[in-house]
């Protein structure tokens, strides 16, 4: 189509080819245009330009973001979006919390401003942010060691993160889990930050490669970057124990790299702040100098608001100033300023006792809900089953995702023949799911596993 376009070329038709009877004329049924004695001057282009843009190709539709809108094209009623991540009530519908509502009142009774923020954000928001990773008063953060700049959510502040390593560290690598949140090669490739594997998910086991893991990050050049998910591993569900964690920092020190956790679950694992945010701390403790992305997209539901936080601990209060300079130095003209009504949402929750036990609370509810239907997917699946497959593997992952070890082409069926709406890595989004859908999920995903190869 593109190259019958482009041969094409210019096009342009006098009024004289122009069908006259066609055109709608003024009351006294002549067109001025036409009546003028320099009609020959007067063109109408319809122009068929072969287009600058001729080079650029259709760009696949996102792994992930793409499956929302397949589904939205889905006219069938049983349909059911397992894709992204984003908390849906029993009704399947959206939830927004209800401590975010009170917060958002507050801010209209008090009339805040729309005015520019500063860079690197709003002042509120970046000490509520590390002290909610730390934990207030932990010593990184009383000696001013940790850099913390509001990024566009999670995305948005690894990618700042990235920026800083292709400026400051040239050709360091950054080693990501096999498999990953699918957005991390995509950053790091925009970013032209190179990056390999270390493996982590064993198909074998439906569990963690620990050995593979160890040996990867050992086998690393010296000062790498390792990306690490703080809880609630993405796609897989399986997170390192916590003596595994313990082994996973010795080899990053003893190596002298450079950890970069991605916190995009922080009270989504276990329903607990501070339980999931364990393995930040067990690292700030070491004395490590390290990064870590954060996001309240899930959390706190706050998906669209793009709300999140790039923060470097560094090893001196001097270093974390210097490193601050230079990612308000990179954000500036990448955005220029972050937006405010997502910053001032978490800086209120947080600072207001009473919200903050309320937003507790629904957290624990909302990964209650999941944790429920996580079970009774098991449930149906265990009844319905009779060949003795072992599915207790969905039972032992953690926080929104059940990795279902269901292949492309079975995955495909998923959708094609049951209309679940499904990530082709055989990833499913229990926070999607409904207590009145699982036995039609089980169903569909025996069909799959067994009938599809
Ligand atoms: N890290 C991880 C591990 C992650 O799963 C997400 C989002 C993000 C960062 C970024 O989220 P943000 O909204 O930028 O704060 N994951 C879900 C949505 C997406 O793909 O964008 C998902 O995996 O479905």
């Amino acid at each position: 189509m593109a190259s019958s376009m482009l041969s094409l070329g210019w096009t342009s038709l006098l009024p004289r080819e122009i069908n006259k009877d066609k055109l709608k004329l003024g009351p006294s049924g002549s067109n001025p245009f036409l009546r003028t004695k320099s009609l020959s001057r007067v063109t109408m282009s319809v122009s068929v330009k072969p287009s600058r843009f001729e080079g650029i190709t259709m760009a696949p539709p996102d792994p992930i973001l793409g499956v929302s809108e397949a589904f939205k094209a889905d006219t069938n009623e049983l349909k059911l979006n397992l894709g992204v991540g984003a908390y849906r009530t029993e009704e399947l519908q959206p939830y927004v919390l209800n401590v975010v509502k009170k917060a958002e009142n507050l801010m209209l009774e008090r009339g805040d401003n729309k005015e520019y923020l500063p860079i690197e954000g709003l002042a509120a928001f970046n000490k509520a942010t590390a002290e909610l990773l730390f934990g207030a008063g932990h010593p990184v953060i009383k000696e001013q060691k940790v850099a913390t700049i509001q990024g566009l959510s999670g995305t948005g502040s690894l990618r700042l993160a990235a920026a800083l390593i292709e400026r400051y560290f040239p050709g360091a690598k950054v080693l990501i889990s096999a498999p990953t949140w699918g957005n991390h090669k995509n950053i790091f490739n925009d970013a032209k930050v190179p990056w390999s594997e270390y493996r982590y998910y064993d198909p074998k086991t439906i569990g963690l490669d620990f050995e593979g893991m160890i040996q990867d990050i050992k086998e690393a050049p010296e000062g790498s970057f390792i990306l690490l998910h703080g809880c609630a591993h993405n796609p897989t569900g399986i997170d390192p124990t916590p003596e595994q964690w313990v082994k996973i920092a010795d080899v990053i020190q003893e190596k002298n790299h450079i950890p970069f956790f991605d916190v995009a679950y922080q009270g989504f694992a276990s329903g607990s702040l501070d339980e999931d945010a364990a393995s930040v701390r067990l690292f700030a403790e070491r004395g490590m100098e390290f990064f870590v992305a954060q996001s309240y997209s899930k959390n706190l539901g706050l998906y669209a608001e793009r709300i999140g936080a790039i923060n470097v601990v560094c090893s001196s209060a001097d270093a974390a100033t210097r490193v601050k300079s230079q990612l308000k130095r990179i954000a500036r003209p990448m955005y220029s300023n972050p937006p405010v009504h997502g910053a001032r949402i978490v800086a209120n929750v947080v600072g207001d006792a009473t919200m903050f036990g309320e937003w507790k609370a629904e957290m624990e509810m909302m990964a209650g809900r999941i944790k429920t239907v996580r079970q009774r997917l098991y449930d149906s699946l265990v009844s319905k089953d009779k060949s003795g497959k072992d599915w207790s593997f969905i039972l032992k992952q953690i926080g929104m995702f059940s990795f279902t070890g269901l292949n492309k082409a079975q995955s495909d069926n998923m959708t094609n023949k049951w209309h679940v709406y499904m990530t082709k890595d055989g990833r499913i989004s229990l926070a999607g799911l409904s207590m009145a859908k699982c036995e039609y999920l089980a169903d569909a995903i025996i069909d799959s596993y067994h009938n599809v190869s």
